[in-house]
């Protein structure tokens, strides 16, 4: 048997873009995200989340399903724009009536509300303003945080400043698969630098607000492996390490810029940015669900570009190598390199073609076999220190999944897309177990 410790948390995560739908409701402004799914071409057959799982107007069942999955917390973020529908200014009192229903609900069934402040979802008009290339953002940020934790801080306890900040830089700002669909070079590293220190002036101000509010921010940490021996693979791989996940992680957890990008990164940092941005954290956490393969590529952008994963690799829906060794990886970095902060799994899942069978079920069997291999390595990391303090599966509901649109199916909790249904899959059942046991025994499941 697989077991956690008692106090290990349980939870599941979602994204208010992803499943709340109701993009226009009750005074909500327009995010980046409503605009560039709007924009013909960007997403895969034009879905946008306009109406998504329709979360906002379902979200007591919604509730509810956590609650009979016996979930011990929910992570879930709030829409910039349904609060502040220009970015800043008056607050709309309608937005802000949505969370506190949401989270009077959450305690209602005993399930802690994790609180993430931006998944993605920046308000248009601040977009206008140069978005994450505009050094104001990070006071218009810092601002927005201290008004939803003050809206909320008497029932929420545990606040994540930002979601992937990484995802944001690359695939908003460098490879333009993302809102805002930048390509940009100086983009990517202005993106890079003010998130850091937007999660920085946030951090320092909640502190100073509450010191019994748990601080935290996910980061989205693939390890990066080169693809062959050779040198210009191997610095390679470096270097995608120091763009993806140590641009992130060092100045936050170590004090400053890797060696590999600070001449880059330095036209952008300013007087005393560094120790503003390393704050100290209640948890790290962790958004895991593969490794890269890496290799030089002199004709990328940046020299370096994702090999394909091994030809005998199983791969998930999305084409990512199923590869748990990566969590152990990762969770022992994070131990061994940067002092072994508070961890917290949040997210980690896969995608797979889930289809209804004849009896109207999803026997989801490669999902549960993903996770429980997650779930062994990340007991293994802890078995030899690794301070990890829980998961949360990604996610609750099959979701909108960015450019793949609603192709990609992550939830334990299928979702018919035309009437909303919503039909937990045999991985959900499995979760629900696992928490009442605190533990599993590898499952013996065919593929
Ligand atoms: C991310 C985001 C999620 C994704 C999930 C699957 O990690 O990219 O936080 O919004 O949907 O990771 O790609």
């Amino acid at each position: 048997m697989i077991r956690f410790p008692q106090d290990f948390i349980w939870g599941a995560s979602t994204a208010s873009y992803q499943i709340e739908g109701a993009w226009q409701e009750d005074g909500k402004g327009p995010s980046i995200w409503d605009n560039f799914c709007h924009t013909a071409g960007k997403i895969a057959d034009n879905h946008n989340g306009d109406e998504a799982c329709d979360h906002y107007h379902r979200y007591p069942e919604d509730v509810a399903l956590m609650r009979d999955l016996g979930l011990d917390a929910y992570r879930f973020s709030t829409a910039w724009t349904r609060l502040f529908p220009q970015g800043r200014g008056q607050p709309n009192s309608k937005g802000c009536d949505f969370y506190d229903r949401l989270i009077d609900s959450l305690l209602d069934v005993g399930i802690q509300p994790w609180l993430c402040f931006y998944h993605w979802d920046l308000p248009q008009a601040l977009q206008d303003k140069g978005g994450w290339t505009a050094r104001d953002i990070v006071y218009w940020f810092a601002d927005y945080a201290g008004y939803v934790a003050e809206q909320y801080g008497d029932r929420v306890e545990h606040f994540l400043m930002l979601n992937e900040p990484g995802s944001v830089a690359f695939l908003g700002h460098l490879l333009g698969q993302h809102a805002p669909g930048l390509s940009d070079i100086n983009a990517f590293l202005a993106a890079t630098h003010h998130q850091n220190l937007a999660q920085g002036l946030a951090l320092k101000l909640l502190r100073e607000l509450n010191a019994d509010w748990q601080l935290g921010t996910a980061l989205n940490l693939q390890p990066a492996h080169a693809v062959s021996e050779s040198e210009e693979d191997q610095q390679a791989a470096k270097l995608f390490d120091t763009f993806a996940n140590r641009n992130f992680l060092d100045p936050l957890l170590l004090g400053g810029y890797p060696a590999l990008s600070q001449g880059l990164l330095e036209p952008y940092v300013k007087n005393d940015d560094i120790a503003a941005i390393k704050q100290p954290l209640n948890f790290l956490g962790l958004n895991l669900y593969t490794r890269f393969l890496i290799q030089a590529n002199s004709s990328s952008l940046m020299g370096i570009s994702q090999a394909p994963p091994p030809a005998d690799a199983e791969l998930t829906d999305m084409g990512w190598e199923v590869y748990p060794a990566a969590m152990y990886e990762q969770l022992m970095n994070l131990k061994e390199k940067y002092g072994n902060p508070a961890v917290y799994i949040t997210e980690n899942g896969a995608a797979f073609a889930d289809a209804l069978n004849h009896r109207g079920q999803v026997n989801d069997t490669r999902r549960i076999r993903y996770l429980e291999s997650h779930l062994a390595a990340t007991q293994k990391a802890l078995a030899q220190g690794a301070n990890v303090k829980g998961y949360f599966v990604w996610s609750l509901l099959d979701n909108f999944e960015w450019a793949e649109g609603y192709h990609k199916r992550f939830g334990l909790v299928y979702v018919d897309y035309a009437d909303k249904q919503r039909i937990p899959k045999a991985s959900y059942t499995w979760f629900n177990k696992l928490i009442c046991k605190g533990g599993f025994t590898l499952s013996q499941l065919d593929s």
